[in-house]
C-alpha cells in the first residue's frame, strides 16, 4: 500500500519545548537517512513569516497562514523531517508520525539558561514542559497512535532516539515497497 498521499517517502513531525533536542535530534536524522530537515521557525524568519514582536512572550508572532502555504508543496513530495516547539496549526495529514521529545526540568532550565533566556521566557518554557503542554497538544492534534513521547535527557538517549525513527523510517520503507 503507497503512504498518504502516495508519498514516496513518510513525513515525520518532531516537536517539544524550546531545548529538548529537536535541532540536535533532527540534524542527525537528516544527515544519516537524507530527510530533509524543515525548521520551522529559521523558515519563518527567512520567508517574512514573523510580524509583529510580541512583548510578554518575548518572541515574534508567527503568521501561520504563511508559513502554511510555503510549506505545502515541501510536505506533499515527503522525506521531510519538521521540528517546531508547536504542532496544532498544522494539517494533520501531512504527517506520518510525530516524536514529542521530553526533558527534566532541571536539565532543560540549565539548557535554556545556557542559551540565554531569562525571567519569564525562561519560566515560561519550564512551566510548558512541566505541564507536558506540548504533548497534549500532539495527543489532541494527531491520531493517538501516531503520538510518540521520548525522553532526550541524556547524550545515551539522543543516540536511542536516533536509532529509533531510523528503524521506523526503515520498516516504513519495507512495507511501502521503497
Ligand atoms: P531544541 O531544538 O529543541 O530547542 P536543541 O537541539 O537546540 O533543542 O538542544 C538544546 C541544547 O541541549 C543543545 O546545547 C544540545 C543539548 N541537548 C539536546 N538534547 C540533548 C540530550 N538528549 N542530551 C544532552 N544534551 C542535549
Amino acid at each position: 500500500m503507497p503512504g498518504v498521499g502516495a508519498r514516496n517517502l513518510p513525513n515525520i513531525l518532531v516537536t517539544g519545548t524550546p531545548g529538548t533536542g529537536k535541532s540536535t535530534l533532527c540534524q542527525q536524522l537528516a544527515e544519516a537517512h537524507g530527510l530533509q530537515w524543515i525548521e520551522v521557525g529559521r523558515l519563518a524568519k527567512e520567508s517574512g513569516c514573523l510580524e509583529e514582536y510580541d512583548e510578554e512572550y518575548q518572541c515574534p508572532v508567527l503568521n501561520e497562514d504563511k508559513i502554511l502555504d510555503i510549506m505545502e508543496d515541501m510536505l506533499s513530495e515527503g522525506g521531510k523531517i519538521v521540528d517546531y516547539h508547536g504542532c496544532d496549526f498544522f494539517p494533520e495529514r501531512w504527517f506520518d508520525i510525530v516524536f514529542v521529545l521530553r526533558t527534566d526540568n532541571t536539565l532543560l532550565h540549565d539548557r535554556l539558561t545556557n542559551r540565554g533566556y531569562t525571567g519569564k521566557k525562561l519560566e515560561d518554557n519550564i512551566q510548558c514542559e512541566i505541564f507536558q503542554t506540548i504533548l497534549e497538544e500532539a495527543r489532541e492534534s494527531y491520531k493517538e497512535e501516531i503520538v510518540h513521547e521520548l525522553p532526550s535527557n541524556s547524550p545515551e538517549e539522543m543516540e536511542s532516539n536516533v536509532d529509533r525513527i531510523g528503524l521506523w523510517l526503515l520498516n516504513w520503507k519495507q512495507d511501502n515497497g521503497v
